[in-house]
């Protein structure tokens, strides 16, 4: 039996399942329920917040997992991945209030910014040579600036309505990320024999999408 960790609820979590039941995987879900048993191929899924899943895969707790690769590569745990799944596409971006100048990177020089993302907005900075003092909060990253916390921010965006309703300007794109299958690295003959077989059906099903 594989065990597969995927979001309880959240944006990832409809494609999440709609990808297994796509390979054909049956299962009963209940919202109530954390974990769950396919009927028909030795798969468990269990229902998770999306930033545990990394860390449950690392620690072998899941076999494998769906995540976005912005909470894998923030939590430094990129060797986990296995495979892009095409969906939850999103990026991180770097937005200012939309009437403040901006002109390039380096006007956000000694400035502060808002993130939920500290790790990826510092490999930025560092690889563009600007330094700027990072705020990490974890949520309504957007309302940084119009309350005086910061003068930029770095958020993840898909549409960009969220940034427009807050009188942002998005300035520059950080990271760019869909939801990826990971593993744990010591899965042993059966469980890998298992994943095998998961991934076979996941690319007839991407294949079929083409
Ligand atoms: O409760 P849990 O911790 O599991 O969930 P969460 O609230 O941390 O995550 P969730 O469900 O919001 O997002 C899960 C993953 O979906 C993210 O890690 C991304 O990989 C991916 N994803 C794709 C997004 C978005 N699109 C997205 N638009 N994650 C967040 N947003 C938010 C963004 O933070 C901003 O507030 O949506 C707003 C911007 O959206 P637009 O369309 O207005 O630009
Ligand atoms: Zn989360």
């Amino acid at each position: 039996m594989l065990r597969l960790a995927i979001q309880k609820s959240g944006r990832l979590s409809e494609d999440s399942l709609k990808l297994i039941r796509e390979c054909g995987i049956s299962f009963i879900t209940s919202s109530l329920k954390l974990k769950t048993e396919s009927t028909n191929f030795p798969l468990e899924i269990l229902y998770l917040r999306d930033d545990d899943i990394p860390g449950y895969v690392a620690d072998g707790v899941a076999d494998i997992g769906i995540v976005g690769e912005n909470v894998l590569v923030e939590e430094g745990m990129q060797h986990l991945a296995v495979e892009q799944l095409g969906f939850s596409k999103c990026r991180l971006s770097l937005a200012v209030p939309k009437g403040d100048p901006y002109e390039d990177i380096s006007d956000l020089q000694g400035k502060n910014i808002a993130t939920s993302y500290p790790k990826l907005l510092q490999a930025y900075l560092d690889e563009k040579g600007v330094q700027a003092n990072i705020h990490t909060i974890s949520g309504s990253v957007e309302i940084a600036p119009s309350i005086g916390l910061a003068e930029a921010i770095c958020d993840i965006v898909s549409s960009g309505s969220t940034l427009i309703s807050n009188g942002l300007r998005e300035v520059e794109r950080v990271f760019k990320s869909q939801a990826v299958l990971i593993a744990n690295g010591g899965l042993n003959a059966e469980k890998q024999e298992i994943l095998n077989k998961l991934l076979f059906r996941i690319h007839a099903v991407q294949r079929a999408q083409k």
